[in-house]
């Protein structure tokens, strides 16, 4: 069995490179490394990479017909909602047309997979006040980055459906863990806090920490993905969490304990267009099987250990 990860030496990506390849698959990632870092892959004697841009639809089509992958993780992606709003044409040519372009190769040219599995993203339930967030919950997709993600979900259900395709998608929460970049002011936060808390550097708070996120560590994500793969699931929408609501707060007090040092915090006002609470019901993901290995203190501090 092969499989191709697009961002596979991202952050999530490269931890579910890890995963296939101890589960004895073949491996290709194809990473303009925007974002990610080859030294991100352990393994990269057993994984073809490819340092190529998924919007390279030319490089795309022939990659699909030289490797024949039977599952497709499609995790590249500009995740940042922020840079969306900057730069909207661009993000969405990665975030939507990359994505459509294969899918529609694909659905051309008869190509065999087993599993088309897209990443999408909590961004799309936006801000509006049912919680938790289900799979079916009204959602409210309120940035380029969000109505992309939205829109490539319908697409991939669509072609799923209508073209006899074997598609899936999952909306992840906060994924936090090692190897996740920090570089940017949009980097995950809990990047941001490890660098800061390590380097004893200034920490910006948003707001009055009172917001809420689901955060879930990076193991437990690929737990997730697998358990998918394996079910052979179709047509589904997964949300991807850890079921629990922690507010920034709460979380920068644990991670301080955790660290045994306390953060150093400027207060700065709320982010333009923040989510005020955000928390998964992660029911459809536990009737596949998952159980979530890794509380907030756990993940917290295994990311600390290596860090
Ligand atoms: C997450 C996703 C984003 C999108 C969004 C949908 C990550 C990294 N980002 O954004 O791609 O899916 O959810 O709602 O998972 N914060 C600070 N100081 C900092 C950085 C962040 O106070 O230096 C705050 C930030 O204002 C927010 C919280 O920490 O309230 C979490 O921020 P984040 O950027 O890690 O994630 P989020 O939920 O904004």
């Amino acid at each position: 069995m092969k499989a191709l990860v697009t961002g596979g030496a991202g952050f999530i990506g490269s931890h579910l490179v890890d995963h296939l390849v101890a589960e004895g698959l073949d491996v290709v990632v194809v990473d303009n490394l925007s974002m990610g870092d080859l030294h991100n892959v352990k393994h990269q004697d057993e994984v073809t990479i490819y340092v190529e841009d998924v919007r390279n639809e030319k490089f795309m089509q022939q990659l699909l017909q030289e490797e024949r992958p039977d599952y497709i993780y499609f995790l590249a992606a500009v995740a940042s909602v922020a840079d969306s709003i900057e730069r909207p044409a661009e993000t969405h040519s990665v975030n939507q047309t990359a994505v459509f372009n294969m899918l529609e190769y694909i659905r051309r040219t008869n190509l065999p997979i087993k599993q088309f599995l897209f990443t999408s993203s909590a961004a799309v339930y936006g801000n509006l006040p049912e919680l938790p967030k289900k799979e079916d919950s009204r959602v409210d997709p309120l940035s380029p980055y969000a109505i992309d993600k939205y829109a490539t979900e319908r697409f991939v259900l669509a072609y799923g459906e209508l073209y006899d395709l074997p598609t899936v998608c999952v909306r992840f929460f906060n994924v936090y863990g090692p190897s996740q970049n920090p570089s940017s002011p949009y980097s995950g936060v809990l990047s941001i806090l490890t660098d800061c808390l390590n380097n004893k550097k200034q920490f910006t708070l948003y707001g009055d920490g009172s917001q809420t996120r689901d955060f879930v560590y990076v193991e437990d994500v690929i737990q997730a993905l697998w358990l998918i793969t394996k079910s052979d699931t179709e047509h589904e929408v997964f949300n991807i969490a850890n079921g629990n609501e922690a507010s920034l707060n709460a979380i920068i007090e644990t991670y301080e304990k955790v660290a045994g040092t306390s953060l150093q915090i400027k207060k700065a006002p709320g982010r333009e267009g923040e989510v005020k609470r955000s928390v998964a019901n992660i029911g459809k993901l536990i009737k596949l099987g998952y159980t979530t290995k890794w509380s907030l203190e756990a993940g917290l501090s295994k990311y600390w250990e290596g860090a």
